[in-house]
């Protein structure tokens, strides 16, 4: 199909059109990537913009409940929504809301949702690519929330932070009194820290671990694209769908001082230059393993630096310069 009639279709939030489109990124080929350029530069034209949510939390956690349960409170409130997947890891094959679009299956049959699984590929960059660009296309077929689920696992938190308007860790109630081993970068990430599974006999467990999270959010620096009281920690029942409704309040409070104070523009000017950078890196790392010429040059390199035959310095000079930077 036509680029333009591609773009055309997915503009116009044909749902058909936007499975194709999404198909058409997440190709390999070259002749597809040239195409797949053309086609986000073409439908990003339209500046659609959505609310872009990404949701982190270990396995088990209940991320799929949860966006099930919230997704389809969403699509009753009249809003068209999302659901994207971030999965880095290749043994999870196909995606972890592949299999999840079962447990999923009412938001699954919701005519006003669209869910897709993580492009599967072992390599995190080249998911995170594709992802960013699916989130591209979703927010051009005119959804009004576009949901990112990641399992945390390694860099992809980052990668979807980075990808991500509002950011959202899920956690479970914690058995003893220590902060789950919750990397302190993680939660420097966090604008909504939920603590789920706040019901029956976990209930007493997850006040407390909510009020550690409460002490320990308020320890950290002061970001500027905080408003008062944020970020914050709150308890929620995915499975009994309570609080759910106190959560959207607080993003959409969140999100619309953002907006207001010119947060929520710069944050995703800054996201453009992350993803630019990451990209020329990942562009200039390729040339120096697909180019037969410079691959040559680069063992050449690595073997004359692990001998102690040149210095670190030397060596990278001298591969700089056949870039012809
Ligand atoms: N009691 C209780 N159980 C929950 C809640 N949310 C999820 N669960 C249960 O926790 C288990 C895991 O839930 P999932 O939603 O599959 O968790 P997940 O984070 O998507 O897990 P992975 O996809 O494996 O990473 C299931 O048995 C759920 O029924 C909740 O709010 N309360
Ligand atoms: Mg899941």
């Amino acid at each position: 199909m036509e680029t333009k009639t591609l773009a055309d279709g997915v503009l116009a939030a044909d749902r058909r059109a936007l499975a194709r489109a999404i198909t058409l990124i997440e190709s390999g080929r070259a002749d597809h990537r040239t195409q797949a350029d053309a086609l986000v530069a073409e439908v990003s034209k339209a500046g659609k913009q959505a609310l872009r949510i990404g949701l982190s939390g270990t396995p088990g956690v209940g991320k799929s409940t949860f966006i099930e349960a919230f997704g389809m409170m969403l699509t009753a409130a009249g809003l068209r929504v999302a659901v994207l997947a971030v999965d880095p890891s290749s043994a999870r094959s196909g995606g972890s809301i592949l299999g999840d679009k079962t447990r999923m299956e009412r938001l699954s049959r919701d005519p006003n949702a669209f869910i897709r699984p993580s492009p599967s590929q072992t390599h995190l960059g080249g998911v995170a690519r594709r992802t960013r660009e699916a989130v591209s296309l979703c927010e051009a077929a005119g959804f009004d929330v576009v949901l990112i689920e990641t399992v945390g696992v390694g860099q992809s938190e980052t990668v979807v932070a980075q990808m991500s308007d509002l950011f959202v860790l899920l956690l479970a109630p914690a058995g003893g009194d220590e902060l789950q081993g919750v990397k302190r970068g993680i939660m420097e990430m966090a604008d909504l820290i939920l603590i789920n599974k706040a019901d029956g006999d976990l209930k007493p467990a997850a006040t407390r671990t909510c009020a550690d999270y409460t002490g320990a959010l308020r320890l950290l620096r002061k970001r500027p694209q905080d408003p008062e009281d944020f970020p914050k920690a709150m308890m929620v029942s995915a499975l009994h769908e309570d609080g759910l409704a106190t959560v959207w309040d607080e993003m959409q409070t969140l999100a619309n001082w953002r907006r207001e104070t010119g947060h929520w523009d710069a944050a995703r000017a800054g996201q453009a230059v992350y993803w630019f950078e990451e990209a020329v890196r990942n562009g200039l790392l390729a040339q120096l393993t697909e180019n037969a010429e410079l691959a040559g040059s680069m063992a050449t390199l690595r073997e004359k630096v692990a001998t102690g035959h040149t210095t670190v310095g030397t060596a990278v000079r001298d591969i700089l310069s056949k870039l012809n930077l």
